[in-house]
Protein backbone atom coordinates (compact mmCIF):
# COMPACT_ATOMS: atom_id res chain seq x y z
CA UNK A 1 0.00 0.00 0.00
CA UNK A 2 1.14 3.39 -0.75
CA UNK A 3 2.59 5.24 1.89
CA UNK A 4 -0.21 8.43 1.75
CA UNK A 5 1.01 9.66 5.23
CA UNK A 6 4.07 12.17 6.98
CA UNK A 7 4.77 9.20 9.23
CA UNK A 8 5.21 5.62 8.67
CA UNK A 9 3.61 3.92 11.46
CA UNK A 10 -0.30 4.30 10.67
CA UNK A 11 -3.50 2.37 11.55
CA UNK A 12 -3.97 1.58 8.06
CA UNK A 13 -0.40 -0.61 7.53
CA UNK A 14 -0.54 -2.77 10.25
CA UNK A 15 -3.04 -4.33 12.58
CA UNK A 16 -4.07 -1.74 15.34
CA UNK A 17 -2.21 -3.93 17.99
CA UNK A 18 0.82 -4.29 16.05
CA UNK A 19 0.88 -0.86 15.48
CA UNK A 20 0.03 0.28 18.83
CA UNK A 21 2.67 -1.63 20.32
CA UNK A 22 5.11 -0.54 18.01
CA UNK A 23 4.78 2.53 18.67
CA UNK A 24 4.41 2.44 22.55
CA UNK A 25 7.89 0.48 22.04
CA UNK A 26 9.58 2.91 20.31
CA UNK A 27 8.53 5.64 21.82
CA UNK A 28 9.56 4.06 24.77
CA UNK A 29 13.00 3.26 23.82
CA UNK A 30 13.01 7.32 22.57
CA UNK A 31 12.25 8.25 25.69
CA UNK A 32 15.12 6.10 27.34
CA UNK A 33 17.68 7.43 25.55
CA UNK A 34 16.34 10.84 26.16
CA UNK A 35 17.09 11.63 22.01
CA UNK A 36 13.70 12.17 20.54
CA UNK A 37 16.12 13.34 17.54
CA UNK A 38 17.45 9.66 16.70
CA UNK A 39 13.63 9.23 15.44
CA UNK A 40 14.05 9.23 11.72
CA UNK A 41 11.60 11.61 9.91
CA UNK A 42 10.11 8.28 8.42
CA UNK A 43 9.21 6.53 12.02
CA UNK A 44 8.34 9.86 13.59
CA UNK A 45 4.34 10.15 14.87
CA UNK A 46 3.42 12.73 14.62
CA UNK A 47 4.31 15.59 17.40
CA UNK A 48 0.35 16.05 18.38
CA UNK A 49 -0.51 12.40 18.99
CA UNK A 50 -1.30 11.03 22.10
CA UNK A 51 0.42 7.79 23.09
CA UNK A 52 -3.27 6.89 25.16
CA UNK A 53 -4.47 3.78 23.78
CA UNK A 54 -6.89 4.09 20.86
CA UNK A 55 -10.60 3.30 21.47
CA UNK A 56 -11.49 0.42 18.81
CA UNK A 57 -12.93 1.28 15.85
CA UNK A 58 -16.12 -0.81 16.50
CA UNK A 59 -16.66 1.67 19.85
CA UNK A 60 -15.88 4.81 17.32
CA UNK A 61 -18.32 3.61 14.89
CA UNK A 62 -21.14 2.31 17.07
CA UNK A 63 -21.73 5.56 19.61
CA UNK A 64 -21.99 9.05 18.41
CA UNK A 65 -23.97 11.91 18.14
CA UNK A 66 -25.44 12.86 14.97
CA UNK A 67 -28.81 14.20 14.96
CA UNK A 68 -29.17 14.55 11.40
CA UNK A 69 -29.89 10.56 11.89
CA UNK A 70 -31.48 11.03 15.13
CA UNK A 71 -31.04 11.69 18.65
CA UNK A 72 -29.92 8.27 20.11
CA UNK A 73 -26.49 6.81 20.19
CA UNK A 74 -26.89 4.06 18.27
CA UNK A 75 -28.96 5.96 15.96
CA UNK A 76 -26.22 7.35 13.33
CA UNK A 77 -24.93 3.75 12.70
CA UNK A 78 -28.30 2.43 11.60
CA UNK A 79 -29.12 5.24 9.62
CA UNK A 80 -26.10 7.16 8.22
CA UNK A 81 -25.80 4.47 5.27
CA UNK A 82 -28.03 5.99 3.66
CA UNK A 83 -26.22 9.34 2.81
CA UNK A 84 -24.44 9.51 -0.70
CA UNK A 85 -21.34 11.09 0.12
CA UNK A 86 -20.10 11.35 -3.54
CA UNK A 87 -20.54 13.67 -5.41
CA UNK A 88 -19.74 16.38 -2.22
CA UNK A 89 -19.09 19.83 -3.32
CA UNK A 90 -18.21 22.37 -0.46
CA UNK A 91 -18.44 25.96 -1.28
CA UNK A 92 -16.19 27.89 0.40
CA UNK A 93 -16.94 31.73 0.75
CA UNK A 94 -16.55 35.05 2.05
CA UNK A 95 -13.56 36.59 2.92
CA UNK A 96 -11.46 34.73 1.03
CA UNK A 97 -9.34 35.41 -2.23
CA UNK A 98 -10.48 32.39 -4.10
CA UNK A 99 -13.96 31.57 -3.12
CA UNK A 100 -15.90 28.95 -5.01
CA UNK A 101 -17.00 25.19 -4.88
CA UNK A 102 -14.61 22.45 -4.35
CA UNK A 103 -15.19 18.94 -5.07
CA UNK A 104 -14.09 16.73 -2.04
CA UNK A 105 -11.89 14.46 -3.75
CA UNK A 106 -9.77 17.37 -5.44
CA UNK A 107 -9.71 18.64 -2.86
CA UNK A 108 -8.19 16.35 -0.78
CA UNK A 109 -5.35 15.59 -3.31
CA UNK A 110 -4.14 18.74 -2.79
CA UNK A 111 -3.80 18.30 0.95
CA UNK A 112 -1.49 16.43 3.27
CA UNK A 113 -2.72 13.51 4.60
CA UNK A 114 -1.46 12.54 8.39
CA UNK A 115 -2.34 10.56 11.06
CA UNK A 116 -3.19 12.34 14.09
CA UNK A 117 -4.31 10.52 17.21
CA UNK A 118 -6.49 12.60 19.78
CA UNK A 119 -8.64 12.38 22.68
CA UNK A 120 -11.99 13.64 21.69
CA UNK A 121 -14.32 15.07 24.93
CA UNK A 122 -18.00 14.89 24.52
CA UNK A 123 -19.70 17.97 26.76
CA UNK A 124 -21.85 15.02 28.03
CA UNK A 125 -18.84 13.26 29.77
CA UNK A 126 -17.75 10.57 27.62
CA UNK A 127 -14.38 10.76 25.93
CA UNK A 128 -12.59 8.10 23.50
CA UNK A 129 -9.22 8.28 21.50
CA UNK A 130 -9.76 8.73 18.30
CA UNK A 131 -6.71 7.49 15.21
CA UNK A 132 -8.22 10.40 12.93
CA UNK A 133 -6.51 11.13 9.12
CA UNK A 134 -6.58 14.30 7.88
CA UNK A 135 -5.33 17.24 6.99
CA UNK A 136 -4.81 20.80 8.89
CA UNK A 137 -7.85 23.17 8.32
CA UNK A 138 -5.22 26.14 8.02
CA UNK A 139 -3.67 24.06 5.18
CA UNK A 140 -7.17 24.57 3.56
CA UNK A 141 -7.33 28.25 4.40
CA UNK A 142 -3.93 28.96 3.26
CA UNK A 143 -5.30 27.62 0.00
CA UNK A 144 -8.26 29.81 -0.67
CA UNK A 145 -6.99 32.40 1.03
CA UNK A 146 -7.68 34.36 4.06
CA UNK A 147 -8.45 38.27 3.32
CA UNK A 148 -7.12 40.24 6.54
CA UNK A 149 -10.62 41.01 7.35
CA UNK A 150 -11.70 37.54 8.34
CA UNK A 151 -11.62 37.26 11.78
CA UNK A 152 -13.90 33.82 12.37
CA UNK A 153 -14.62 30.73 10.01
CA UNK A 154 -18.16 29.69 9.98
CA UNK A 155 -19.28 25.65 9.07
CA UNK A 156 -22.66 23.91 7.86
CA UNK A 157 -23.22 20.66 7.66
CA UNK A 158 -25.27 19.32 4.98
CA UNK A 159 -29.11 19.36 4.81
CA UNK A 160 -30.82 16.48 2.80
CA UNK A 161 -33.94 15.51 5.06
CA UNK A 162 -34.37 12.26 2.10
CA UNK A 163 -30.98 10.88 3.44
CA UNK A 164 -30.99 12.50 6.73
CA UNK A 165 -34.00 10.99 8.56
CA UNK A 166 -33.14 13.27 11.94
CA UNK A 167 -33.95 16.38 9.40
CA UNK A 168 -37.27 15.31 9.65
CA UNK A 169 -37.66 16.82 13.17
CA UNK A 170 -36.56 20.10 14.61
CA UNK A 171 -34.24 18.31 17.16
CA UNK A 172 -31.99 21.45 15.95
CA UNK A 173 -32.14 24.60 13.66
CA UNK A 174 -30.87 22.87 10.68
CA UNK A 175 -28.26 23.37 9.13
CA UNK A 176 -26.21 22.47 12.22
CA UNK A 177 -23.61 25.13 12.18
CA UNK A 178 -20.29 25.77 14.03
CA UNK A 179 -17.83 28.38 14.02
CA UNK A 180 -14.05 29.19 14.99
CA UNK A 181 -12.15 32.10 15.69
CA UNK A 182 -9.57 32.76 12.99
CA UNK A 183 -6.50 31.98 15.30
CA UNK A 184 -7.90 28.70 16.50
CA UNK A 185 -8.95 28.11 13.37
CA UNK A 186 -5.20 28.33 12.11
CA UNK A 187 -4.08 26.19 14.98
CA UNK A 188 -2.08 23.13 13.63
CA UNK A 189 -4.22 20.78 16.21
CA UNK A 190 -7.37 21.85 14.55
CA UNK A 191 -7.77 19.52 11.69
CA UNK A 192 -10.32 18.07 8.78
CA UNK A 193 -10.67 14.59 9.24
CA UNK A 194 -11.29 12.68 6.14
CA UNK A 195 -11.07 9.19 7.89
CA UNK A 196 -10.38 7.08 10.60
CA UNK A 197 -7.85 4.18 11.65
CA UNK A 198 -6.93 5.01 7.88
CA UNK A 199 -10.30 4.17 6.04
CA UNK A 200 -12.49 6.86 4.79
CA UNK A 201 -14.62 8.47 7.09
CA UNK A 202 -17.43 5.81 7.70
CA UNK A 203 -20.77 8.25 7.41
CA UNK A 204 -21.97 8.29 11.41
CA UNK A 205 -18.19 9.93 12.20
CA UNK A 206 -19.17 12.57 9.41
CA UNK A 207 -18.22 11.50 5.91
CA UNK A 208 -16.73 12.58 3.67
CA UNK A 209 -14.95 15.57 5.88
CA UNK A 210 -15.19 17.14 9.50
CA UNK A 211 -14.05 19.15 12.01
CA UNK A 212 -11.95 17.73 14.89
CA UNK A 213 -11.19 20.55 17.15
CA UNK A 214 -9.67 18.45 20.18
CA UNK A 215 -9.38 20.96 23.36
CA UNK A 216 -13.18 21.86 22.52
CA UNK A 217 -16.52 19.64 23.67
CA UNK A 218 -17.03 17.08 20.64
CA UNK A 219 -20.06 19.11 19.37
CA UNK A 220 -17.80 21.77 18.37
CA UNK A 221 -16.30 19.24 15.87
CA UNK A 222 -19.46 19.20 13.09
CA UNK A 223 -19.94 16.86 10.55
CA UNK A 224 -20.14 16.30 6.61
CA UNK A 225 -19.62 19.80 6.09
CA UNK A 226 -20.52 21.48 2.92
CA UNK A 227 -20.15 25.01 3.54
CA UNK A 228 -17.06 26.94 4.78
CA UNK A 229 -17.28 30.87 5.20
CA UNK A 230 -14.81 33.36 6.45
CA UNK A 231 -16.28 36.55 8.14
CA UNK A 232 -15.66 39.40 10.54
CA UNK A 233 -18.20 38.66 12.97
CA UNK A 234 -19.14 35.78 15.31
CA UNK A 235 -21.07 33.34 13.67
CA UNK A 236 -23.97 31.64 15.37
CA UNK A 237 -23.59 28.00 16.29
CA UNK A 238 -25.96 25.49 16.86
CA UNK A 239 -25.28 24.51 20.49
CA UNK A 240 -25.44 28.09 21.40
CA UNK A 241 -28.63 28.79 19.59
CA UNK A 242 -30.45 26.00 21.18
CA UNK A 243 -29.51 26.98 24.89
CA UNK A 244 -26.85 30.17 25.29
CA UNK A 245 -26.85 29.29 28.62
CA UNK A 246 -25.52 25.90 28.72
CA UNK A 247 -23.49 26.18 25.47
CA UNK A 248 -21.19 28.97 24.46
CA UNK A 249 -19.02 30.04 21.56
CA UNK A 250 -15.85 28.74 22.83
CA UNK A 251 -16.95 25.19 24.50
CA UNK A 252 -13.33 24.66 25.67
CA UNK A 253 -12.70 21.45 27.71
CA UNK A 254 -12.81 23.10 30.97
CA UNK A 255 -12.98 20.82 34.25
CA UNK A 256 -13.02 23.56 36.19
CA UNK A 257 -16.25 25.18 34.63
CA UNK A 258 -19.35 22.71 34.86
CA UNK A 259 -22.08 22.47 33.07
CA UNK A 260 -25.17 23.81 34.21
CA UNK A 261 -26.77 20.59 34.73
CA UNK A 262 -23.19 18.23 35.25
CA UNK A 263 -20.09 18.11 36.62
CA UNK A 264 -17.56 18.65 33.80
CA UNK A 265 -14.50 17.34 36.45
CA UNK A 266 -14.25 13.83 35.41
CA UNK A 267 -15.48 11.88 32.00
CA UNK A 268 -16.17 8.54 31.21
CA UNK A 269 -14.04 6.60 28.79
CA UNK A 270 -15.22 4.43 25.88
CA UNK A 271 -14.89 1.19 26.63
CA UNK A 272 -14.26 1.22 30.16
CA UNK A 273 -17.85 -0.81 30.94
CA UNK A 274 -20.24 -0.05 33.03
CA UNK A 275 -18.09 0.32 36.28
CA UNK A 276 -15.40 1.44 34.80
CA UNK A 277 -13.29 4.31 36.93
CA UNK A 278 -13.69 7.88 35.38
CA UNK A 279 -10.92 9.75 34.74
CA UNK A 280 -10.08 13.35 35.81
CA UNK A 281 -10.43 16.00 32.61
CA UNK A 282 -8.06 18.01 31.55
CA UNK A 283 -7.70 21.30 31.27
CA UNK A 284 -8.12 22.33 27.47
CA UNK A 285 -8.62 18.62 27.21
CA UNK A 286 -5.13 17.76 28.22
CA UNK A 287 -3.93 20.59 25.02
CA UNK A 288 -3.67 23.07 27.66
CA UNK A 289 0.35 23.73 26.60
CA UNK A 290 -0.57 24.12 22.88
CA UNK A 291 -3.77 26.23 23.31
CA UNK A 292 -3.61 27.86 26.40
CA UNK A 293 -1.92 31.21 24.75
CA UNK A 294 -5.12 31.73 22.32
CA UNK A 295 -7.12 32.64 25.76
CA UNK A 296 -4.56 34.58 27.41
CA UNK A 297 -6.11 37.77 29.48
CA UNK A 298 -9.85 35.93 28.61
CA UNK A 299 -12.04 34.79 31.44
CA UNK A 300 -13.41 31.40 30.57
CA UNK A 301 -16.16 31.51 33.08
CA UNK A 302 -17.30 34.39 31.07
CA UNK A 303 -16.21 33.12 27.80
CA UNK A 304 -17.48 29.56 27.96
N1 LIG B 1 -23.57 17.93 11.83
C1 LIG B 1 -23.39 17.49 13.07
N2 LIG B 1 -22.15 17.50 13.60
C2 LIG B 1 -21.95 17.05 14.86
C3 LIG B 1 -23.04 16.61 15.66
C4 LIG B 1 -24.34 16.61 15.07
O1 LIG B 1 -25.35 16.22 15.69
N3 LIG B 1 -24.48 17.05 13.77
N4 LIG B 1 -22.83 16.21 16.96
C5 LIG B 1 -21.62 16.72 17.62
C6 LIG B 1 -21.38 16.10 18.91
S1 LIG B 1 -22.39 16.55 20.19
C7 LIG B 1 -20.33 15.24 19.12
S2 LIG B 1 -19.93 14.68 20.65
C8 LIG B 1 -19.53 14.75 17.98
C9 LIG B 1 -19.56 13.25 17.95
O2 LIG B 1 -18.66 12.75 17.01
P1 LIG B 1 -18.56 11.17 16.80
O3 LIG B 1 -19.93 10.64 16.58
O4 LIG B 1 -17.65 10.99 15.63
O5 LIG B 1 -17.98 10.63 18.07
O6 LIG B 1 -19.98 15.24 16.72
C10 LIG B 1 -20.39 16.60 16.72
N5 LIG B 1 -20.68 17.04 15.37
MO1 LIG C 1 -21.24 15.92 22.14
Amino acid sequence: MANRFKSDLTWGDVTPETAFLNRRAFMAGATALGAGSIMSPALAASQYSTDEEPNTFEQITSYNNFYEFGTGKTDPAENAHALTTNPWPIEIGGLVEKPGTYEFEDLKKEMTIEERIYRFRCVEAWSMVVPWNGFELADLLDMVGVKPEAKYVYFETLVRPDEMIGQNWNTVPWPYREGLRLDEAMHPLTLVATGIYGKDMPNQNGAPLRLVVPWKYGFKSIKSIVKIELTDKQPETSWNMINAREYGFYSNVNPEVDHPRWSQASERRLGGGLFAKRIPTLMFNGYEEEVASLYEGMDLRKNY
